[in-house]
């Protein structure tokens, strides 16, 4: 150090305007593409292919491939109402159980080609990414492992056929930013068995997409939370212990992907894939069942509220196209979320905390609305009080809490409590938070809020605090 340097820095201690030391990242943390992907939050999955036009959920490969004939697609269609609906991205079921390639596939005799749709000139994949990149969504391809059609469906040469597939759909249509890869299988006890080489799956994967997050039971990229009802656990960990396990039937149980691992070694995220409809796939007798507003509210709020990404799956019609009853829906959840989380009433508001790490790491970086500021406590500080006073008292019955996960997930076990004039009262309690934890609570009136960290694994490490007042609620 020459005599300038050691000024500056007998300057700055004696100032203590030195930045305290960041944390260090606690446990497995997210890839780029990982945190990039978690920050989507939202997206459609669009079940589409010859289930659409026979009314069944799991086709069994012997379907005629001239039952796919969709009138009037219009992938144009689907962008722009996932667009407007908020969503940032679609999922298309290129290859579902029954075989059937949305493109003109060379490892299959089952796909466009043999349809009646164009004539056997169309190709659904070119369509979606082409009308995705117009309206600046992502585009991810569901390839489903299970195959009912292709005939060394059983032996180890349909691995090669299926890798050649998931070649094809990966390097034919521009970026894919998610491959789904389900693990059903509805073979029964005397049904064709097939060894899956998953290490040739992910490596074709690797090969043509690099940054896509791969979606199975288990990851690597992010994982199913377990049911298909929209429901991610209050507890969940984006941690997960995947050695020893597989896909599909060796795949943890049911509530380990719902939770996540507290301890796991593995950073896979949970996503919950549910259907605005009854079924994933379209038919007109479901046309009266879209799910109401609220019960989509409440998916809403179990799957992003509950540190979840949510596909949720809007299944285009016969011709090809979104239906009114869904894109309708659509609209009046996005009207909903919008009408709740425009006005964030936490901004502006003074914020103190029983412990914080030093300069860089103040209270009040978790209301200054940059993702990557934050508040943190010193390293052997594992609970701690954060007071946030509001600048005028106001009504709110949602609060968000995010936890900076690019150094990993920390939290436990919190509470939060507000002043309503007179005394403290409990509001809401809780255990994980993760990337985002949203809380719902009958709306109080107040100008101070306490969120206490109960119980940390490593210092707590938060980036946003925001409160808000629900549409919902207001119109009774
Ligand atoms: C499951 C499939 O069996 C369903 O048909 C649907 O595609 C769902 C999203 O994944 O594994």
């Amino acid at each position: 150090m020459n005599t300038k340097q050691l000024a500056f820095a007998l300057v700055a201690l004696t100032c203590g305007c030195t930045r305290a030391l960041p944390p260090a990242p606690y446990g497995p943390v997210p890839t780029a593409a990982q945190l990039e992907w978690q920050k989507m939050e939202y997206y459609m999955f669009a079940h589409f292919g010859p289930n659409t036009f026979t009314d069944v959920e799991w086709g069994d490969g012997l379907e005629d491939p001239s039952v796919f004939n969709p009138s009037d697609l219009d992938c144009r269609q689907w962008a722009a109402t996932a667009a407007a609906a908020g969503m940032k991205g679609i999922i298309v079921t290129a290859k579902h159980h029954d075989g059937f390639c949305l493109w003109p596939s060379s490892y299959s005799s089952h796909t466009v080609r043999e349809s009646s749709w164009r004539n056997g000139t169309g190709d659904v994949l070119a369509e979606l990414s082409e009308a995705c990149r117009e309206y600046g969504l992502k585009f991810g391809v569901y390839l489903s492992p299970w195959d009912r059609n292709h005939p060394a469906y059983g032996t180890p040469e349909y691995n090669s056929a299926y890798a050649g597939a998931l070649g094809e759909a990966l390097s034919g249509y521009g970026e894919v930013w998610e491959q789904w890869l389900d693990g059903a299988c509805g073979e029964g006890p005397d049904g064709k068995r097939q060894v899956y080489d998953w290490p040739l799956f992910f490596g074709t994967i690797g090969k043509h997409q690099p940054q896509a997050v791969i979606f199975s039971d288990i990851g690597p990229g992010c994982r199913w939370i377990g049911n298909e009802r929209g429901v991610a656990g209050e507890t969940n960990w984006s941690r997960l212990d995947t050695e020893g396990f597989a896909p599909g039937h060796d795949s943890p149980g049911p509530d380990t992907l719902n939770r996540g691992n507290i301890y796991g070694q593995a950073w896979v995220p949970g996503e919950v894939d549910v259907s605005i409809r009854p079924g994933w796939f379209y038919s007109p007798s479901t046309d009266t069942l879209v799910k109401p507003l609220a019960a989509l509210l409440d998916i809403y709020y179990t799957s992003v509220g509950r540190n979840a990404n949510l596909l949720l799956n809007v299944p285009p019609d016969r011709r090809g196209r979104i239906h009114p009853a869904d894109s309708a829906r659509l609209m009046e959840l996005r009207a909903a979320l919008d009408a709740t989380f425009a006005d964030d009433l936490a901004r502006g508001a003074s914020v103190t905390a029983s412990s914080s790490r030093g300069r860089g790491y103040e209270a009040a970086r978790i209301v200054d609305g940059d993702y990557d500021t934050c508040w943190a406590t010193d390293d052997g500080t594992l609970s701690a009080t954060l007071t946030i006073t509001l600048p005028r008292t106001v009504r709110a019955d949602r609060l968000v809490l995010q936890e900076y996960v690019p150094l990993g997930q920390r939290v436990a076990q919190f509470s939060v409590e507000f002043f309503d004039g007179a005394t403290w009262l409990p509001l809401a309690e809780g255990t994980t938070i993760g990337y985002k934890r949203i809380l719902r609570f009958p709306a109080v009136e107040t100008d101070r809020l306490r969120v206490n960290i109960l119980r940390s694994l490593a210092c707590p490490v938060l980036n946003n605090i925001g409160l808000y007042l629900s549409g919902e609620q207001e119109k009774g």
